[in-house]
């Protein structure tokens, strides 16, 4: 690393970044100091410097579609947005109302994202079904599906076990799971801000078993309300647990709290400073997950810009006006880039962009 770049840092800073040039392992300790002193600047260095040593130059994305099958939740999470409870505007669309979607499917979308909503309508037989139809129409589309939260609910009120659950969803057409419902770890913010759900331990039980079945999947992380930032690091640090044990995250996806149109409005939104410098220690401390994705739908696209220079590798996808849920939290109306979009962005910012299929396969 360029030492002159880094001449402010002091030695504390300094010792940190030397074990991640060493290919170290940095600790929580490390990643709190990090978090309270490290600069910007040396920040978005290093985590690029971590970034090309494990990515290259590649700007990772993927032409997908989501699907959001429904917003009456039997949850009641304040930090949400999209529920029918809040939103006051609710939907739930049938079997029929879902293969249309997937018939319409332009051919070239590899990636279908189906999350929701933990409706009772939805069984685990009716998601089955869902999937093989799915599978029929489409036997070369990706379906990440399914939050740790909605696989808890169907699973648990089927009289399956959590493995056979699993195995019936991926014998029917599942091949990954996305990451949402991680939220944050610690058990008390949880309990401040979506207490009937699925708690960490769980949610971790759910991951650590697909990925022994087999079925990969992402990892996120809300933050940015009232959590600390130890409380960060120990949510970061039980996926780097986790991950050494399976190996099963394809990539780590922070979410920043969006505060518009939801029971927490009056909490202040942290800044785009706090924004990359999470993402750069997110980078720095994961040297076990390969990739580190913003979700422009949800950053915006200048932030998701920004963040290239602070390790992220992976810009989700193209999306095509699919997703609400960010729309309503206050985040960009009708997300869609053309693959051609994120092209060039990617080469305005000194990257290469690579379309990628759903497990990171490089496909152009
Ligand atoms: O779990 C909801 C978050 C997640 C807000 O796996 C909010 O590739 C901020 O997980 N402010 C769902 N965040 C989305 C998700 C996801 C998105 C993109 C890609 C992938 C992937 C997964 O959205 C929820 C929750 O943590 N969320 N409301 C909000 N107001």
């Amino acid at each position: 690393m360029n030492q002159i770049l880094l001449s402010n840092c002091e030695d504390a800073i300094l010792e940190i970044y030397q074990k991640i040039e060493n290919n170290q392992r940095i600790s929580s300790e490390d990643a709190l100091i990090l978090f309270t002193k490290a600069d910007l600047a040396s920040l978005s260095y290093v985590s690029n410097f971590v970034r090309e040593r494990i990515n290259g130059k590649e700007l990772y994305f993927v032409r997908n579609f989501h699907i959001e099958p429904s917003n009456r939740c039997i949850h009641n999470c304040r930090f949400c947005s999209f529920s029918e409870r809040v939103s006051g505007m609710g939907w739930t669309y049938s079997f029929d109302d879902m293969i249309d979607i997937v018939t319409n499917l332009k051919e070239d979308i590899r990636e279908l994202h189906i999350v929701g909503a933990v409706n009772p309508n939805y069984s685990i037989e009716f998601n089955g079904r869902l999937l093989s139809k799915i599978k029929e129409i489409r036997p070369n589309i990706h379906i990440k599906a399914f939050t740790a939260v909605e696989l808890d609910y169907m699973i648990s009120a089927s009289k399956m076990t959590l493995i056979e659950g699993l195995e019936f969803l991926k014998k029917s057409g599942l091949d990954s799971i996305p990451g949402g419902g991680a939220e944050i770890f610690n058990s008390e913010i949880r309990k401040k801000i979506c207490s009937s759900k699925t708690d960490s331990k769980r949610w971790i039980e759910i991951h650590r078993n697909a990925h022994q079945k087999g079925i990969p999947s992402n990892v996120t992380m809300l933050y940015g309300f009232f959590e600390t930032y130890n409380d960060r690091i120990d949510h970061m640090n039980q996926i780097r647990e986790l991950q050494d044990e399976t190996h099963g995250f394809n990539a780590f996806i922070p979410l920043k709290f969006k505060n518009k149109n939801n029971e927490f409005s009056n909490v202040n939104e942290i800044s785009v400073v706090e924004e990359m410098k999470n993402y750069a220690i997110s980078r720095l401390f994961f040297d076990n997950i390969q990739h580190l994705k913003v979700y422009w739908p949800m950053t915006g696209i200048d932030n998701a810009r920004f963040s290239l220079h602070y390790g992220v590798d992976d810009f989700d996808g193209t999306i095509d006006d699919s997703t609400k849920i960010y729309e309503m939290a206050g985040s960009q109306k009708n997300p869609e880039l053309s693959s051609e979009q994120i092209r060039k962005i990617a080469s305005e910012e000194g990257f290469i962009a690579v379309e990628r299929d759903a497990l990171y396969n490089i496909v152009d």
